[in-house]
């Protein structure tokens, strides 16, 4: 008798699917969506379909894992778990006493957005406070300038995007990357609205789109405030909300007039028609939503690019409305009991930027970092400047990552604990992309002799002395972090057994027109520093962005591309001389790899376009060419800012390679 569970996918994506999982015998057999789920509505995306094959790939560690002879460079051999977890508490207790605390980092991602591995964080803080990470690698600019604009950042509920009468897709990839906002995107069409998509590549959404508008690379910011100058050239500003509602607007007038028309049209390489077309064709058409993506996120001036958005909104009116808005992500965390995490136990204090991982673990004195536990994360592979922090992890004494794959990190490890997918687990979800809230029911046993998180950090404490401020069940932990939430009517259990409404979540944000601000009002931007690196001998600006085939650095050694290969535009590529297919060297500052080209006309000028998440040790990786350089705000990661260079490859590398790729299987 096949058994349905309900579950939901709690891996690192905007659409956080409602599931029900078919389980026969003890294993999942088949995995479809939830009906009833708001606004994943009873379908997944392939890679979800697909999920079973990971659960039960060959390639999932199922056993814990130390180095022969301990060193990284000696083969993995299989240990039991309390021999695994006796080490780690004995360096954890060791390292302490020797070097204090912060000798250790705990670097935890959103590898599973499941609620309880916030008990991680309480693990670490109830030892005393350890050195983590700050900043960002996804969000943080956009973060920084929206609450800087608004207050927080806050978007409208997906299900609003169907009154609107536009939408710019502004940097944004729904079709790769968030499908279940494609129907509502649809839905605007058909009903006689537009769809504008807004980026330097004629992504796969174009296809759903009525229009592309196809700015410069990272010249985004120029083009808004192009966009708000000729909706103040022309009297098409909404003065009634600008008097009521703003604060800051002449000073964002100054700035607007501090540039010509004609120097923001060449900056971002749109004719001045164009640009007109498009600022009345906003302006004048209500409600418009602009929906931002993460592409524009990921570049120096990031936040001030988010407020140039921002302020060509507000300047128009569409704030606070049906159907409008300038909708990023949400504060997806607001009803949780943050006391959980328990951060006035941590006496010591000190973090490392994300973004600058590998230098700041290299830097890092007073003392150095020593030992290394990951959780989640794949920072070697996603980190800027892979080859830099791959380094600083080697000079470590011991590096323990917490995965259910051998991932590039994993390469830098001395142990190795194999954990459990969210199929199972017992957890909640509170998705960053939409207002349901999900519950996470074990559709089966720990497959091998993987453990949760949480099993994992409760086992260390009871070998550290704070087992019994650890211990609990997922549910009981599920009830204490979640009990704003039991307060306003939405329990543990019901969420257990199936999706609900985020209670306090609003469908339209700022409707009353208050915004949490220290004037209480919109705030405009009044300063941006538009600055792009030049550099001659890397002429390129190296995009890159997400395939729709996998999340992230989450595919297997048997599904990963056979070649690394960049996308460059026709007209760059016919000026160079370079044909389709072939083999180039692609170099940064910091890195290279050998690649395969695709010419592709629809690609931007000056820029190439590669995906995230190949693996180093595949051949791919391409933040081995990233540099690790910093946003001016929200302490992000600026992948965007590597410049880079093809060049031929010399004719023995190019055999060579060749020779690499024959022994990668397909
Ligand atoms: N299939 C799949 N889905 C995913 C993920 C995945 O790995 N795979 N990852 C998930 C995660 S963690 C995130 S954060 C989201 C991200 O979701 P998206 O924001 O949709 O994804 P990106 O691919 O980062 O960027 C979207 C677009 O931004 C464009 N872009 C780049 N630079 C600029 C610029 O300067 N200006 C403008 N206007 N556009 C620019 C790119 O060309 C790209 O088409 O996706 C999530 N969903
Ligand atoms: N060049 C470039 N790099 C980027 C970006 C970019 O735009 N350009 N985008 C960035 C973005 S938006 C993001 S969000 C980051 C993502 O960076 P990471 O969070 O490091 O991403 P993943 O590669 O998905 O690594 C997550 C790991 O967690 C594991 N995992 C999944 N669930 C669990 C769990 O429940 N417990 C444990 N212990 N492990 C689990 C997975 O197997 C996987 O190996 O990457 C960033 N990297
Ligand atoms: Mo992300």
């Amino acid at each position: 008798m096949t058994k349905k569970i309900y579950t939901s996918c709690t891996l690192d994506c905007p659409d956080g699917c409602g599931i029900i999982a078919h389980v026969d015998n003890g294993r999942v057999v088949k995995l479809e969506g939830h009906p009833d789920h708001e606004f994943t509505k009873g379908y997944l995306c392939a890679k979800t379909y697909r999920f079973p094959k990971r659960l039960y790939s060959p390639e999932r560690q199922l056993h814990p894992l130390k180095r022969a002879n301990g060193s990284i460079d000696s083969p993995w051999v299989r240990i039991g778990w309390d021999e695994a977890l006796d080490l780690v508490a004995d360096r954890i207790r060791r390292f302490k006493a020797e070097t204090g605390s912060l000798s250790i980092m705990h670097y935890q991602r959103t590898g599973s957005w499941g609620v309880t591995k916030k008990l991680n964080h309480r693990f670490w803080n109830l030892l005393g406070g350890v050195t983590t990470p700050s900043g960002s690698l996804c969000s943080g600019a956009a973060r920084a300038g929206q609450k800087l604009d608004f207050g927080i950042r806050l978007g409208h509920d997906p299900s609003d995007i169907v009154n609107s009468k536009l939408v710019l897709l502004w940097g944004r990839n729904p079709l790769a990357t968030n499908l279940h906002l494609v129907p509502l995107l649809k839905t605007v069409s058909e009903q006689g609205g537009r769809v504008i998509l807004v980026d330097p590549v004629k992504s796969e959404s174009a296809t759903i789109c009525d229009r592309h508008v196809q700015p410069r690379v990272a010249t985004d910011a120029s083009f808004a405030l192009a966009l708000a100058k000729i909706v103040l050239e022309e009297g098409l500003e909404d003065k009634d909300f600008i008097e009521r509602h703003t604060d800051g607007f002449a000073k964002f007038r100054t700035l607007v007039d501090s540039h010509s028309l004609q120097s923001l049209s060449d900056r971002c390489g749109l004719s001045i028609e164009d640009l007109r077309e498009l600022a009345r064709e906003y302006a004048t058409t209500k409600p418009a939503s602009i929906q931002l993506g993460w592409g524009l996120n990921k570049y120096k001036s990031s936040a001030e690019i988010f407020r140039c958005v921002d302020a060509l909104a507000a300047l128009c009116g569409q704030i606070g409305i049906p159907g409008g808005g300038v909708t990023h992500g949400y504060d997806t965390q607001r009803l949780f009991d943050k006391t959980i995490e328990a951060s006035d136990r941590a006496e010591f204090h000190r973090a490392i930027p994300e973004p600058l991982l590998g230098r700041g673990l290299l830097e890092a004195s007073d003392p150095p970092v020593r030992m290394m536990f990951v959780n989640g994360g794949n920072p070697v592979n996603q980190s800027p400047n892979s080859n830099l922090v791959a380094k600083a992890l080697t000079q470590l004494d011991f590096v323990v990552v917490v995965d259910s794959f051998l991932t590039d990190t994993t390469d830098y490890a001395h142990i190795f604990l194999p954990t459990t997918t969210f199929l199972e687990e017992e957890d909640a979800l509170v998705s960053w992309g939409h207002n349901i809230l999900g519950g996470v029911n074990p559709a089966i046993d720990p497959v091998g002799e993987s453990r949760s998180d949480l099993c994992i950090v409760q086992q260390l404490a009871d070998r550290l002395g704070i087992g019994e401020e650890m211990a609990g069940t997922p549910r009981e932990w599920l009830r204490r972090v979640m009990s704003p939430m039991e307060a306003k009517g939405v329990t543990v259990d019901a969420l257990l057994d199936g999706p609900i409404r985020c209670p306090v979540a609003p469908l339209i944000p700022f409707a009353d027109k208050k915004f949490p601000t220290r004037s209480g009002h919109f705030e405009f931007i009044s300063e941006i520093e538009v600055e792009q690196r030049r550099d001659p001998a890397f002429p390129l600006t190296l995009v890159t962005n997400f395939s729709k085939k996998w999340l992230l650095s989450q595919m297997t050694e048997a599904e990963h591309p056979k070649l690394a290969t960049v996308r460059v535009g026709a007209d760059w590529a016919a000026n160079h001389g370079i044909e389709n297919g072939r083999q180039m060297r692609l170099r940064s500052a910091v890195g290279e790899l050998v690649v395969e080209v695709q010419v592709d006309p629809r690609v931007g000028k000056e820029m190439v376009i590669m995906a995230v998440g190949t693996w180093m040790k595949r051949g791919g990786g391409v933040n081995i060419l990233t540099e690790d350089i910093m946003t001016n705000f929200g302490e992000m990661a600026a992948y965007g800012e590597t410049r880079v260079l093809l060049e031929p490859l010399e004719p023995a590398l190019a055999a060579a390679t060749r020779g690499v790729d024959l022994q990668m299987t397909a």
